[in-house]
């Protein structure tokens, strides 16, 4: 299959991220990407091509357009306090706080357009989201023109980003802005399926209310497991999205057999929608190893999922999301691809 890689996501580097109470490295670093398509290329999966350029119509579908200017603005805005090493917000419009009067100031900005202190901003950030955002849509192009598929490996991930607000290492909504690019290529009706260890509040809220895109997410109990705030089983849509969302959450140590097991069910759930195409949000954060998540899959199992999923028969995109045990990020990710490819 094809990848579509860009340079540009290096820049978004020496991020701090608040863990445990600490100031830790962001465990979201350029390294994944890099080790993921050394992996690419070492098993010849395809080839690695560079993104085109498209501009943000198709994201301004998905977000609200306050957001999308703040974010190319938000470091240098840091910047002009005085500030240098990552930004991060630090207070939040949670309900009972107004919402209605934008902030002027970026500490006050960073919140308002955040749901956690996990999306920081350094200097390189803007262009490695602008850069992810087109290889998912670039992929999506892809699928569009009749590929059976393609691997967008993107960085920085998108499946927290909502409507208007960066969380847990996500600005832009990449699998969003990709599912909706397809629906403007004249595909009726298009499925995301999130296979990430974490919920993907930020796509399930973009679609929750919309019948034309379906969003089924597998992923840790929202009980146990960050975001904590979203992505429990009787969240099933709203109005014309009614049924067209699909929650299996599973408990911390789950392993293949009932991982398994769940994507069978979310399968069956978008055979029974009927889409035209496929955006699969692909984290391997479900990894044994993973230094954040407790699932328990290993690194044979991934190969499976890829082959199961391709069983659907449908045009799909692969988006690159989670996966934070770097030294096997690459064989697990390429694993789902690969078995995608032999089925
Ligand atoms: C992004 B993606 C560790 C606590 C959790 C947020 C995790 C974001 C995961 N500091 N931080 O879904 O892989
Ligand atoms: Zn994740």
């Amino acid at each position: 299959m094809r990848i579509i890689y860009s340079p540009r996501h290096a820049g978004h580097a020496g991020n701090v991220e608040l863990n445990s109470g600490e100031i830790v490295p962001a465990f979201e670093l350029p390294r994944r990407a890099e080790i993921i398509r050394a992996r690419v290329i070492e098993v010849g999966l395809g080839p690695v091509e560079p993104p085109e350029t498209f501009d943000l119509a198709t994201a301004h579908r998905v977000h609200d357009a306050g957001y999308l200017g703040f974010l190319p603005r938000a470091y240098a805005m840091w910047q002009a306090e005085g500030r240098s090493g990552t930004a991060m917000p630090f207070v939040f419009p949670t309900p009972g706080l107004r919402r209605d009067r934008p902030p002027a100031d970026i500490d006050g900005l960073l919140g308002f357009y955040a749901f956690d202190a996990g999306a920081t901003f350094v200097a390189g950030t803007w262009d490695a989201v602008r850069a992810s955002h087109d290889v998912a849509l670039t992929g999506a192009s892809l699928i569009a023109g009749g590929e059976r598929a393609a691997f967008a490996l993107c960085r920085p991930p998108g499946h927290h980003a909502g409507g208007g607000f960066a969380g847990g290492y996500c600005f832009i909504n990449n699998a969003a802005v990709a599912a909706e690019y397809l629906r403007g290529r004249g595909i009726a009706r298009v499925s995301v399926l999130d296979v990430d260890y974490h919920h993907g509040n930020g796509t399930q809220e973009i679609f929750y209310a919309r019948g034309d895109v379906q969003v089924v997410n597998l992923h840790a109990d929202p009980l146990r497991e960050y975001p904590y705030f979203l992505g429990h089983a009787d969240e099933r849509g709203a109005g014309a999205g009614e049924g067209a969302t699909l929650n299996l959450p599973l408990p911390w140590g789950t392993g293949i057999g009932a991982y398994r097991a769940a994507l069978d069910t979310a399968l069956a759930a978008i055979a029974d929608f009927g889409p035209g195409a496929l955006v699969v949000s692909l984290g391997v954060d479900t990894y044994k190893g993973d230094p954040i998540s407790r699932f328990a899959l290993d690194t044979p199992d991934y190969p499976g999922i890829g082959a199961a999923i391709a069983g659907l028969g449908l045009p799909t995109l692969f988006v690159m999301e989670g996966g934070y045990a770097v030294e096997a990020i690459g064989e697990n990710a390429v694993g789902v691809l690969e078995g995608f490819e032999a089925a």
